[in-house]
């Protein structure tokens, strides 16, 4: 008998909405073993990021290999790498696995602090993203990516297509950040119409907006972890993301942009 088994990738948030701790509650709440390898070690509280204090690559591959030579890992989910050379790192592992993951390629936090050095969007582009199932940008990202404007759906696709191009299997460019009310988000795996499918939903207004990335993306990886094809995976995906901010919307916690409740609905770890 086994757990099915998440690695998570990722910067810490000691304040616990975003990054790492997102994850291991998210793995955790859709009934997954979380484990997990931290990159960078970041001081931040609700209202925003101060520093950022990344681990040697060395010591990033290490834990990867710790984890990975003990158990048997299900999915990966990858989130702030804030340097080249653990971005290598994280490629070289991913590239001799044939475990599914899932890439929220953070560059800044949603305050504006930049997570990464300069030229990072490059290697991501030319390292890990080939070795990654799903990459999961926003606008902001899907663009600097890209390298084109990206303000509609049809700019969406377009940027989903050509960061595809670089070869990952597919693109999920979420459309949190455009205007109206509705909410979209594409998933390009190939040439339209087949390749592209769309993901709706009603915009939920709510300042506890903290961590929404980290969470969706470490809920399709523990969704493919479980055995889910790609659509399903990030259509569950995308449910808990929406389920999980409805349950935190009016909980405060801290004096900024507060949590998502991971738990308005725990399930049983699965064991196999
Ligand atoms: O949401 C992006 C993100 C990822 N990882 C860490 C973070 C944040 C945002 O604050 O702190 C560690």
């Amino acid at each position: 008998m086994k757990y099915v088994t998440v690695l998570s990738i990722a910067g810490s948030d000691c304040s616990g909405g975003a990054g790492i701790q997102a994850d291991i509650k998210t793995i955790s709440a859709v009934g997954c073993y979380a484990a997990a390898v931290v990159t960078a070690v970041t001081v931040q509280d609700t209202r925003g990021v101060k520093e950022v204090y990344p681990v040697p690559a060395r010591i990033v591959g290490e834990q990867i290999r710790a984890v990975t030579e003990d158990m048997q890992v299900n999915a990966v989910k990858i989130g702030m790498v804030a340097d080249e050379s653990t971005m290598a790192v994280i490629a070289d592992f991913l590239s001799g696995n044939r475990v599914p993951s899932v890439l929220d390629p953070v560059l800044a936090s949603s305050g504006g602090y930049s997570f990464s050095a300069p030229g990072i969007p490059d290697v991501m582009l030319d390292h890990l993203i080939p070795c990654c199932t799903l990459v999961t940008p926003n606008l902001t990202e899907a663009a600097t990516l890209s390298g084109l404007p990206v303000r509609d759906e049809a700019g969406m696709a377009t940027a989903g297509h050509r960061i595809l191009a670089r070869g990952c299997r597919a693109v999920l460019v979420k459309g949190g950040h455009l205007d109206g009310d509705d909410m979209t988000d594409i998933l390009v795996c190939g040439d339209a119409p087949e390749g592209i499918r769309r993901y709706r939903a009603t915009k939920i207004s709510s300042a506890n907006t903290h961590g929404t990335g980290c969470t969706l993306s470490s809920a399709i990886a523990a969704y493919l972890g479980q055995g889910f094809p790609l659509p399903e995976a990030v259509e569950r995906g995308k449910k808990f993301l929406t389920e999980a901010l409805l349950a935190g919307k009016d909980v405060a916690a801290g004096k900024g942009h507060g949590p998502l409740n991971h738990f308005f609905n725990p399930r049983k770890l699965i064991i196999k």
